[in-house]
């Protein structure tokens, strides 16, 4: 029991990393596990975990978020800033200069999701009357404020300015569902799951951040902006949010982070239980951002370096993914580096 709350939800790690606690799983990720993570580093190069952020084009994946939108900057005499002549404010310059203005949706294309994007209407007050919570009990309305809060939209607590202030590096470990299950829609539950790590002997140590190859980010790539939605939908290994052995897993691997280059990292929508009249429409969510604290990474680019580590026999790598520094953001766009 907490200032904050007097019920935590049933496998959630509240309180264990302090009342006050922003980062969750995150902790995991020590000095002393960095430096055992920069001992994966044997060759020095280095694969970019990205997609181009205009990928996957369209709105086709999730009509919420829309594509980058570039605007031009004005300068003097109201003239675009692109091949901009500095002679306009000072004859003696010779200098040009370009710069530019984007809209950026945060989870459009490669992306972390914040812990205080999901949260859950939980009585964590125990006045038998459910409230919005996220994780380690931080508040809607107080925490996480909404439009029609006083200082406008925003994480408060639970910002993803807060992974980017740890420098989100340590050991990667990837295991590719792709080269096992194929790129048809397959739904891994935790046996499934328990077969690709053994197969792929893949060993799981707590502060790794499990990265998820499915195939469907270079599906994207391969669509070229324009993606089919039945393609999409229908496409590559999704985790089972509804498997309660998976979830139960997560809850005790000790992972730090939980990565796919896939939409949501689980199947949604994931179908609603029978007689379940109160349910989570995310699972797999509500168990790693809200009980957990463990960030998710989505829509990664993985397929090179997958490919990559099946033809040196590894699975392992150094990992470096800071999301941007965005005070009060729900989730954050990034430029994840492996290097191997
Ligand atoms: C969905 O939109 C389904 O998931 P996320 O918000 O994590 O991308």
């Amino acid at each position: 029991m907490s200032e904050r709350w007097k019920n935590k939800p049933e496998g959630a790690n509240w309180g264990v990393f302090g009342d006050d606690d922003e980062l969750g799983r995150v902790n995991l990720l020590t000095d002393e596990r960095r430096l055992r993570a920069a001992t994966e580093i044997k060759t020095g190069k280095t694969f970019c975990l990205s997609l181009p952020l205009d990928l996957p084009g369209g709105t086709a994946l999730n009509p919420n978020r829309k594509p980058p939108e570039r605007h031009l900057a004005l300068r003097k005499g109201g003239k675009p800033s692109v091949n901009y002549p500095l002679r306009l404010e000072n004859e003696h310059y010779i200098d040009t200069s370009c710069d530019d203005s984007i809209t950026l949706y945060t989870q459009y294309s490669t992306q972390w999701d914040a812990l205080s994007h999901i949260g859950q209407y939980f009585d964590a007050d125990g006045d038998g009357v459910p409230e919005v919570v996220y994780y380690n009990g931080f508040r809607g309305g107080t925490d996480i404020l909404g439009p029609d809060d006083k200082d406008g939209a925003r994480a408060r607590r639970l910002g993803i300015e807060k992974l980017a202030e740890t420098g989100m590096q340590g050991r990667g470990i990837l295991v590719d569902l792709a080269k096992i299950y194929g790129t048809a829609r397959k739904w891994v539950g935790y046996d499934d799951l328990m077969r690709a790590l053994q197969d792929q002997t893949v060993e799981v140590e707590p502060g790794d951040m499990l990265c998820l190859h499915t195939g469907f980010a270079q599906l994207l790539i391969d669509m070229k902006g324009t993606p089919d939605p039945k393609v999409l939908h229908n496409a590559c290994a999704v985790l089972d949010g509804r498997d309660e052995r998976l979830l139960g897993w997560l809850e005790v691997s000790g992972i730090a982070a939980l990565i796919a280059d896939n939409f949501a990292v689980e199947g949604y929508p994931s179908p609603v239980p029978a007689g379940c009249q109160h349910c989570a429409a995310l699972p797999l969510h509500q168990q790693c951002l809200f009980k957990s604290g463990i960030p998710l990474g989505e829509l990664w680019y993985l397929t090179e370096l997958a490919g990559w580590l099946e033809k040196n026999g590894r699975n392992r790598f150094f990992l470096t993914a800071p999301p941007l520094r965005l005070p009060g953001s729900f989730g954050s766009p990034l430029t994840p580096v492996a290097t191997v």
